[in-house]
């Protein structure tokens, strides 16, 4: 089964609630990133939390490990389930950031590999490859690896073993799911879902991932 996480890139409260209202029935997850928090603050996951489905706090955390765990602290405290955080920024800040999901019960993902074309300029060349091997001995539970690079996505996982990888870049972006879904435990899907005239049933159409029908 692949889980289908709505990316909530929206600016308003009441359109952010009208969004997961409608998906609600079809998605797992609601990841949150900067656009709304820094639009409509952090208590927007506190308004979220309503429709009980676990919340990501998509911060792409890359600072040095007192500040990432000050970060971390805030986002768990708000009653986000995980916390994403880069991967480049070497093993103690993403210890750090590990540490404090665990220590409030919470998840940790690391970027491994971005989805937009300009990853390519400094995640390729064996970069991507030494942070999935720095989230295994970190302890993280899992990454995020494009959807728009199914091959690179398959060789990340090859080197994570059974720990989850969450992949965003389908829809919007050019991802194929069908492509992506057999190596992913989660498909991180935004305006394909947030900019359609119907989320209900824009998030509806993933449902075939979800139970591997
Ligand atoms: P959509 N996202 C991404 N690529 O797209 N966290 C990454 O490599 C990554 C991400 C996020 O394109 C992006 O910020 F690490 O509208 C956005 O919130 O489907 C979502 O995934 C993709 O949104």
């Amino acid at each position: 089964m692949t889980e289908i996480i709505l990316a909530l890139d929206v600016m308003k409260k009441d359109k952010a609630v009208s969004i997961v209202q409608k998906a609600a029935p079809y998605i797992d997850k609601v990841k949150i990133g900067y656009p709304l928090v820094l639009a409509e603050g952090l208590g927007i996951a506190e308004i979220l939390s309503e429709y009980k489905k676990p919340l990501i706090a998509d911060f792409k955390v890359a600072d040095i490990p007192n500040t990432t765990r000050l970060i971390a602290e805030e986002v768990f405290s708000r009653g986000f389930s995980a916390i994403i955080c880069h991967g480049f920024v070497g093993h103690d800040s993403v210890r750090a950031c590990v540490e404090t999901a665990h220590e409030n019960m919470g998840e940790c993902y690391v970027v491994t590999e971005m989805s937009h074309p300009g990853a390519v300029d400094f995640f390729h060349g064996g970069v991507a490859e030494r942070i999935a091997e720095l989230v295994c001995e970190a302890g993280a539970d899992g990454i995020i690896a494009p959807a728009t690079r199914p091959e690179r996505t398959a060789v990340l996982r090859s080197l994570i073993g059974n720990k989850k990888i969450l992949s965003p870049g389908v829809g919007a972006q050019g991802g194929d799911p069908d492509a992506i879904a057999g190596i992913v435990d989660g498909i991180i899907v935004g305006r394909a879902i947030y900019e359609s005239s119907d989320p209900a049933a824009a998030a509806r159409q993933y449902s075939c991932f979800r139970t591997g029908i």
